[in-house]
């Protein structure tokens, strides 16, 4: 761009400036770039550009941060490796796509099965030449990780109650149908990934028009809750539904936008927001509604720094009202307003037994931080489930809480499922620790490149210290919230938490306290650089007054709110 010399011109010039990563989207014929070349070439990572527009296709660029000093002293290069997601719509899964994920598990990465936060399943420390059939095997199983990454629509979450207590019904099919209804229509994957010839349709190519060249400014992430369990964190999504009858017009959804949860030490304007309510759509309306929404943070949202891109931060530089009718005039007419408001409810764990479908049960399973693999001398959790899938022919339900339900289980197999579990020594939902059952840790470290901090290989030590704490205090079977995060990024969602740790430093966390299980308010910032060891000492007085001065069954993040301590 010409500049005048001004300095006003020359700060404009900056400001307005797009990021590196538009023009590489924009250039890459829909998400092509030079990727065919580097996925065979003898280098064991990829371009800069090449790391963008994988991540579209589900896989992320890293190199094992535990190895990085070692190789550095020793003038070696990097062990590079790669992650990769796979998107799960609702988290639903067959015994047979488990038994592929689980042999895929040992083939082509580190012999675990991570469930993420957002139902979905990542494999990590893939090589660079395991890409390809992984993505294979993914594809002959009917599973995808294409768009579980990128700026575009990702991986549509959902309660499980919603698609587990009626497989073939309408919550089900709507979750399903939203996760294909979004992804863009390029064709880049299956040619890269899967059929390895160019496709027919490339030169015809064209995309949704909310995608475009460019495709979004940045992620976007649509949930749809159960009406009386917020386990998905509606709040936090940036499109969030919430299934309702209308007196009149009968079953649809109220449509929540503009949540988002991470933040930036880079970027002291960043910040989490919880998503408002801004339509009701009926089950006809909603992709129209969601298409509209979608189109505005396409031509509006910023595209100029990555870290404040977000579409929440549109809806909050707008305000409410005027995002509102940027949406209404894509739309092409006025959103209809919400006349019944939804009261946010707690969310359950989904652990322990249950009746799931017709005649059948289910059982929520504990993972602890998604992290699934037989561990040596430890539980068996691999072992366990693959014998299941084996033996039951069940299916599965990652959860938002990192957990995994096995489910269609008939009653006169409860027992032997039971047996199966405790003889591969995994502790079943009435033997769980008060804070254990819901603790979150993000990824963090070895493999997470923005990890400032450990979360998931330090949970169970922090776990433990606080039920510890409690004890000590005289409340040793009250539950807490926690959640653990290697950054600001808040990938398990700890602002909203009861407890949440967001790594600052290597050892130091900034303190969050007063969000809880409805996720409908976000944690105020009580300390910083706090070590994890130090946490219980800086919670006793206040779990002490929660002790004496709570209400029946208040929980410690309302109870520190109605009490004024934040
Ligand atoms: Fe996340 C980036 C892991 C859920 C906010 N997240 C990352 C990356 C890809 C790091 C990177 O950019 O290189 C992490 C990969 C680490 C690794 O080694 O696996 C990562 N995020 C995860 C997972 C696996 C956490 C987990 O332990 O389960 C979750 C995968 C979800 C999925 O299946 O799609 C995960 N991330 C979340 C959530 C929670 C949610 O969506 O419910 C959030 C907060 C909600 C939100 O989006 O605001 C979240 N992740 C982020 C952000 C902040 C984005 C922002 O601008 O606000 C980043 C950074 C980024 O995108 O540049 C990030
Ligand atoms: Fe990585 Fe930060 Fe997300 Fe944790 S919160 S997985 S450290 S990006």
């Amino acid at each position: 761009m010409a500049s005048n010399g001004s300095l006003g011109a020359i700060v404009d010039e900056i400001v307005v400036t797009e990021t590196a990563v538009e023009a590489v989207k924009r250039d890459s014929e829909h998400l092509r770039g030079s990727i065919a070349a580097e996925l065979v070439d003898a280098n064991p990572s990829v371009s800069h550009d090449a790391e963008h527009l994988l991540k579209f296709h589900g896989i992320y660029t890293q190199d094992h941060r535990d190895l990085r000093r070692e190789r550095t002293q020793a003038k070696k290069p990097l062990e590079f490796i790669f992650m990769l997601r796979v998107a799960i719509p609702g988290g639903r899964l067959t015994s047979e796509q488990w038994l592929a994920l689980d042999t895929l598990a040992d083939e082509v990465a580190d012999g675990s099965i991570r469930l993420t936060t957002r139902q979905a399943v990542q494999f990590h420390g893939v090589y660079k030449h395991g890409l390809q059939p992984l993505v294979k095997s993914l594809d002959r199983n009917l599973m995808t990780s294409f768009a579980a990454c990128g700026d575009v629509v990702r991986n549509v979450v959902a309660c499980p109650d919603l698609t587990l207590s009626d497989p073939g019904g309408r919550l089900a099919k709507m979750v399903d149908h939203l996760a294909v209804a979004f992804r863009p229509t390029t064709e880049a994957y299956w040619e890269l990934f899967v059929n390895g010839e160019p496709a027919v349709q490339r030169v015809v190519e064209v995309e949704k028009p909310y995608y475009g060249e460019n495709y979004l400014p940045r992620k976007f992430k649509i949930g749809v809750a159960h009406p009386h369990d917020n386990c998905i964190d509606v709040y936090a999504q940036d499109v969030g539904l919430i299934p309702t009858e209308h007196p009149e017009l009968g079953s649809g959804f109220i449509v929540l936008a503009g949540g988002g949860l991470g933040r930036s030490y880079a970027n002291e304007d960043t910040f989490a927001r919880l998503a408002d309510p801004i339509t009701f759509a009926t089950d006809d309306e909603l992709d129209e509604v969601i298409a509209a929404i979608l189109q505005t943070f396409h031509d509006l949202g910023g595209r100029t720094d990555r870290r404040r891109a977000r579409m929440k931060y549109l809806v909050a530089d707008l305000g409410l009202e005027a995002f509102t009718r940027e949406v209404e005039q894509r739309l092409g007419s006025p959103l209809r307003p919400v006349d019944t408001p939804w009261t946010p409810v707690a969310a359950a764990d989904h652990l322990g037994w249950a009746k799931s479908f017709g005649q059948t049960w289910q059982i929520g399973v504990r993972i602890g931080a998604g992290r699934i693999r037989d561990h040596v001398g430890g539980p068996q959790q691999r072992t366990a489930f693959a014998t299941l899938a084996k033996r039951f022919g069940l299916h599965f339900a990652v959860t938002a809480q990192q957990d995994l339900i096995v489910a269609g289980i008939s009653p006169g197999d409860k027992e032997a499922v039971t047996e199966v579990l405790r003889e591969n020594g995994i502790t079943l939902e009435g033997d769980l620790g008060p804070v254990e059952r819901n603790a979150l840790a993000c990824v963090a470290l070895p493999t997470c490149s923005q990890a400032l901090a450990e979360a998931e290989r330090r949970l169970p030590e922090l776990v433990d210290g606080l039920e510890a704490t409690l004890k000590s205090v005289g409340i040793g079977d009250q539950r807490l919230q926690v959640r653990l995060t290697g950054c600001p990024n808040g990938c398990a969602r700890p602002a909203v938490a009861e407890i949440g740790l967001v790594g600052r430093t290597k050892t130091g966390y900034d303190l969050f306290l007063g969000g809880g299980l409805r996720g409908d308010r976000l944690a105020t910032l009580v300390a910083e650089k706090v070590k994890l060891e130090d946490v219980g000492e800086h919670l006793t007085p206040l779990l002490e007054q929660w002790k004496t001065q709570a209400n029946d069954g208040e929980a410690f993040g309302d109870f520190l709110h109605r009490a004024g301590l934040l």
